[in-house]
């Protein structure tokens, strides 16, 4: 997400690889090999990839923030139970993912710094606020079920650490769309005032969801070579209107209706067509000025600020025990 940043600091251009070694490496590619990281890559190939798979695990880390606004006040035990454990899954796949990355030769410390520094970007879905408990059905239902469409294909990603990764990702993932959906479920099922609080929180993320697919294809500069390195399977538009189709029909078995007045069903291609995604406003929440991106960075460098003394005190307890070691040796 930030490779503009990346290919500033790197000097060497692509170009001057050798020709063979990046034949033979998409020789491997192709015959679908997994690529490792002791095995050469191009520069480029190592950048994408700590880009995207950096972007990723930032997501995952922002993204327990909409959630953890509704932990003291989810309606049940159960439910707060549900919503702890979702919480910390996703703090487990923003850490899986750093180590991912690491395996590049990057630090997580750089990683933190980029996000921190807000050079990083991270999902623009996590922008947005959550105004009401409906609001964690439709995170679960919409936003993990757009994750899952997007990452079950990252399962088989050339680069072997990350499509690893996703294996469990998608697994825990695919759990929490249900857990959303079971709410949805109960909230369609309710009294009139929580039918209507899931109906507003679909109207909200509705089009939110459609964006964490990417640009359109015309204007998604990263696929192409995604896709011929075989990171991407499939295109920004192509995952997006899976996802559509997929989720359309749970929307009508919970008898809740799309906000998008052009949503239509093409019985000749068999797909939904949908209406115009609103641009401008994925470039302004790209851009930092999402409802909630100030607060959502503001947030998470309290919490860098505030967990620094742990930090401290592990290191320093680390010397100690380093020291203690070498005086028994
Ligand atoms: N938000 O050329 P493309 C989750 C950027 S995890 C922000 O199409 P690419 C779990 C893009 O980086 C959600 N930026 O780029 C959860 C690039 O910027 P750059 C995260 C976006 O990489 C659930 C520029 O636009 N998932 O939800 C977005 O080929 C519930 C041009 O775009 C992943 O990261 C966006 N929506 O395709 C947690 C999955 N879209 O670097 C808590 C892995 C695009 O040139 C609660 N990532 N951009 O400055 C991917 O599959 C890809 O990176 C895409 C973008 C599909 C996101």
């Amino acid at each position: 997400m930030y490779a503009q940043a990346l290919n500033a600091r790197d000097p060497a251009p692509v170009q001057a690889e050798d020709l063979e070694r990046l034949a033979a490496f998409q020789a491997r590619i192709d015959a679908e090999e997994k690529i490792e990281p002791n095995v050469w890559m191009p520069e480029q190939y190592r950048r994408t990839l700590i880009r995207q798979i950096s972007q990723h695990a930032h997501s995952e880390i922002i993204g327990m923030q909409p959630e953890g606004n509704w932990v003291t006040r989810a309606p049940t035990l159960k439910r707060k139970a549900q919503l702890l454990a979702k919480i910390q899954d996703e703090a487990g796949h923003g850490l899986y993912l750093y180590s991912a990355a690491e395996t590049l030769g990057v630090s997580r410390e750089e990683l933190y710094d980029q996000l921190l520094s807000g050079q990083a970007k991270y999902s623009s879905i996590f922008n947005y606020p959550t105004l009401t408990y409906a609001d964690m059905g439709a995170i679960g239902w919409l936003v993990d079920g757009a994750a899952i469409m997007n990452q079950i294909p990252l399962c088989r990603c050339s680069y072997g650490p990350y499509a690893r990764a996703m294996i469990l990702i998608c697994k825990e993932e695919s759990f929490h769309q249900r857990q959303g959906y079971d709410i949805m479920i109960a909230m369609c099922h309710g009294t009139p005032a929580q039918r209507a609080m899931a109906q507003d929180a679909l109207n909200r993320f509705w089009w939110p969801s459609l964006m964490m697919f990417g640009p359109h294809d015309t204007n998604s500069v990263h696929s192409e070579l995604s896709m011929k390195w075989k990171i991407k399977r499939f295109t920004n538009d192509g995952l997006r209107q899976k996802f559509i189709d997929a989720t359309v029909p749970q929307a009508q078995y919970l008898g809740l209706s799309i906000p998008d007045p052009n949503l239509r069903f093409n019985d000749g291609t068999s797909h939904w067509e949908h209406g115009p995604i609103d641009w401008d406003e994925f470039a302004r929440v790209l851009a930092g000025d999402g409802p909630c991106n100030r607060q959502r960075m503001k947030h998470r460098r309290q919490a860098e600020a505030d967990g620094a003394w742990v930090r401290e005190a592990a290191a320093a307890y680390a010397t100690k025990q380093r020291a203690a070691a070498e005086r028994a040796a």
